[in-house]
């Protein structure tokens, strides 16, 4: 935590040090100022949530394992607010499902796009996409549009945390399989996702890649029987209910 002095047992331990980590984001160039107003949004949702992994989500988070593992080209697209908050997680999940990582802004510039695969790296990363942005997405704006011909545009499966709505359509209408991580059930990405998962990233993206480790050797038939069993209705229906009247 460096410098940054929260007692463990301080009730809100986890989230105030979130909070610093998106402050510390943006300090070093990697999270724009719009990424502390998405962590407070956020915030909110996950504190009504209990600050905990649904059961709903946890099998969110199995189902998307299975899709990054059945994968052709799976990629694990990375914005200013996951990489300040879970980077090495992130680059553990793409060793673990054998994805390549990819950096993709809202709010592009290529200062900041460079900046946060420098973090990534600094954090284990070996070859991170994003740079050479040699493919657009079509319906979206020049900026916003902007992917790698053999990353994102090439992608089947894409797992995009805190994508914003007319993007995850976008890719959707791409013919791509969206993994979505978001806490507002009621946003657009989630709703548009083959698996929304309802749950903070940084709770998230271990829990999906301990769900990749123990399904590493798994037939595909199984993987398949997973995928086929999710439910992204009840998943979302699930997680309204439980922000909305609280307990399991
Ligand atoms: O780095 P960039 O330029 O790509 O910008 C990234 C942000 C997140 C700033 C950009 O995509 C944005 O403005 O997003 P929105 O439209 O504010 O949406 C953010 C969504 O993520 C909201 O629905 C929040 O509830 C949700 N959210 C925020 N923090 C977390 C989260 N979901 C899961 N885990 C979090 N830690």
């Amino acid at each position: 935590m460096g410098d940054i002095e929260v007692p463990e047992s301080h009730p809100r331990y986890q989230s105030l040090l979130t909070r610093h980590r998106i402050e510390a984001g943006v300090e070093k160039g990697i999270t724009s100022k719009q990424g502390l107003i998405a962590e407070g949004r956020g915030e909110a949702f996950d504190y009504l949530l209990g600050e905990r992994t649904l059961d709903s989500a946890d099998e969110a988070e199995r189902a998307a394992a299975a899709h990054l593992l059945l994968a052709r080209h799976p990629v694990v697209s990375v914005n200013g607010n996951v990489a300040a908050l879970c980077p090495a997680e992130l680059v553990e999940l793409a060793d673990a499902v054998g994805a390549d990582l990819e950096v993709n802004l809202f709010n592009r510039t290529e200062e900041r796009v460079r900046a946060i695969a420098d973090h990534l790296r600094e954090h284990g990363a070996g070859e991170v996409k994003g740079l050479t942005a040699d493919e657009r997405v079509p319906g979206l704006d020049h900026e916003r549009a902007k992917v790698d011909a053999d990353g994102i545009h090439d992608a089947d499966v894409v797992l995009v945390p805190l994508e914003d709505g007319d993007r995850a359509e976008a890719l959707g209408r791409m013919g791509k399989t969206e993994l979505v991580v978001d806490l507002n059930p009621l946003s657009r990405s989630p709703r548009t996702a083959a698996v929304p998962i309802v749950d903070n990233v940084i709770r998230a993206i271990p829990n999906i890649t301990r769900y990749a480790r123990d399904l590493r050797d798994a037939p595909r038939e199984e993987l398949e029987a997973i995928v086929e069993a999710f439910d992204r209705e009840a998943a979302l229906a699930d997680a309204e209910r439980a922000i909305r009247e609280g307990g399991d």
